[in-house]
Order: C-alpha cells, then structure tokens, then sequence
C-alpha cells in the first residue's frame, strides 16, 4: 500500500509529466510553422515519451492501491524565438524535470518506501539520458549560429528519431 504523502507526490509529478507532454506539444507547433520537420519528428517523440512517463507513474500508483487525481495543467509557453532558445528552454525544463524526481526519491526515502525508489530509479536514468540529448543537441545548434546549410542538415537528422515505447520500472 502506497503512504498517502507519496502517492500525493506521485500525484503531482503526473502532474509535471502531462506539462511535459503539453510544452512539449506546443513546442512541436513552434517548429512546424518554421516548416523544419525533423524537428517536429524529434518534439513528437517527445510529446509520446512524455506521455508513456505520465502513464508509467500513473499505472503505478494504482498497482500500490493508491489513488491517482489529475491536476489542473498549466499553459504551456514557448519562451525561444528560435530553435537555439527553444532547446535552451528544453535543457533547463529537463533539468526541472530531474530535480522533481529527486524530490520524489526524498518523499520515498523519508517514508522508507523501498518500491518506490526502485521505480523512481529508471526515471532518474530517463533524466541523465534526456539531458545528455538535449544538451548535445543545443551544443549542435550553438556551431551551427546562423547557418542554415547547417540547420537543414540537423534537422535531416533529427527526422530519424523513432519513438520506442518504453519498458518502466
Ligand atoms: Fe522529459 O522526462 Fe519526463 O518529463
């Protein structure tokens, strides 16, 4: 059976991740209007990881007997006006991300929820993996600057992001 305070944690992180999923959505309709489709490619694998995490959490709750409730979710608000400040956006939103599961994994620890840190440990690898992407991307889009030959060519990259359900837990 899940404490009530770590299943109001789980709560909120749902939270978090259906945001996720949404930023990450408008974020994908930020790039389809600069018509640059491997970006879009790559925000729409983003939206459906963000949305298997959400549901990984969400399984998981009731699977310990608790209740999920979902939450209002916030609007979401693309900050960059081109794709180098969007992926700064993206970079510091993950970074977020990551100190909300920490935050989990203290709640776990604090009510000495073992199932739960074992759980919460394939997110924090989700984390370093998301920000290791994120990151060497912004590092491209940085060389890059203002060249367009460039862009189009990462871009050709990124179309050939693929979206692999994940295996939680
Ligand atoms: Fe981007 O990992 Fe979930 O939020």
């Amino acid at each position: 059976m899940i404490s009530e305070k770590m299943e109001k944690a789980f709560n909120e992180q749902i939270n978090k991740e259906l945001y996720s999923e949404y930023l990450y959505l408008a974020m994908k309709s930020f790039f389809t209007e600069l018509n640059l489709q491997g970006f879009v490619n790559w925000f729409d694998v983003q939206v459906q990881e963000e949305h298997a995490h959400a549901m990984g959490m969400y399984d998981y709750v009731h699977e310990r007997g608790g209740k999920v409730e979902l939450l209002t979710i916030d609007k979401p608000v693309v900050e960059g006006k081109t794709p180098l400040e969007v992926f700064e956006q993206t970079l510091k939103h993950e970074e977020f991300v990551t100190s909300r599961i920490n935050l989990l994994m203290d709640v776990a620890e604090e009510v000495k929820d073992r199932a739960a840190l074992s759980f919460l440990d394939w997110y924090l690898k989700e984390q370093v993996e998301e920000e290791a992407n994120v990151g060497g991307i912004l590092a491209t889009l940085k060389l890059i600057g203002d060249d367009k030959k460039a862009l189009l060519m990462l871009d050709k990259d990124l179309a050939a992001r693929v979206f692999n359900p994940p295996v939680i837990g």
